[in-house]
């Protein structure tokens, strides 16, 4: 099991739209290991495959809060069903660096999607559960939460971002 690099914006591969998982296997198993443990050292409450490069429609996530008492959970090929209300909640990213803003999201999903052995299974989700669900299962379609604010918000983060990227010293 390995950390690896998260992609951060401005980045094309994380624009791609992750394809379909076929069966989940050794190296399925492996990537999601991998994931956890970028998750971890990050540290953050979720990340989908794109993150680390892997266009596969795989997402983890631990919203426990205990150190102790970890409770990962692996979704793939993750579909969802939306409720019709919403409400706002403070959002960020590793792919978006030090960047935080309120969207406005369902306050209720239900997802279907295959576990860590493959099993299907169904969960109903609320509260941060489900805004983390839906902003990973954005990150599937390449789309990231800073496209739910203003032209300008976006464009001065990304700006914000090059810059800082292009200020990084490479050793
Ligand atoms: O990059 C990602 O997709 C992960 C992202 C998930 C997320 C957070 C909040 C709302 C929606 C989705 C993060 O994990 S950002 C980091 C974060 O929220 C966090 C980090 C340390 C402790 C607790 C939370
Ligand atoms: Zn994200």
């Amino acid at each position: 099991m390995s950390v690896k690099p998260i992609l951060t914006e401005p980045n094309k591969i994380l624009r791609q739209i992750s394809k379909p998982v076929e069966s989940i296997g050794d190296e399925e198993r492996r990537l999601m290991d991998d994931m956890l443990d970028t998750m971890y050292a990050a540290p953050g409450i979720g990340l989908a495959a794109i993150q680390i490069g892997v266009p596969k429609r795989i997402i983890v996530m631990d919203i426990s809060r205990d150190e102790d008492k970890k409770e990962p959970r692996y979704f793939v090929n993750p579909v969802i069903k939306n409720n019709n209300e919403t409400s706002k909640y403070e959002e960020g990213c590793l792919s978006v660096p030090d960047q935080f803003a309120e969207i406005e999201r369902p306050n209720e999903c239900e997802v279907e999607y295959l576990d860590y052995n493959g099993k299907k299974q169904l969960l109903k989700a609320d509260g941060l559960l489900a805004t983390c669900i839906q902003h990973e299962m954005d990150h599937l379609e390449g789309v990231l939460f800073i496209d739910y604010l203003s032209k300008l918000k976006k464009s001065m983060i990304i700006k914000k971002l090059s810059k800082n990227k292009s200020n990084r010293i490479i050793v």
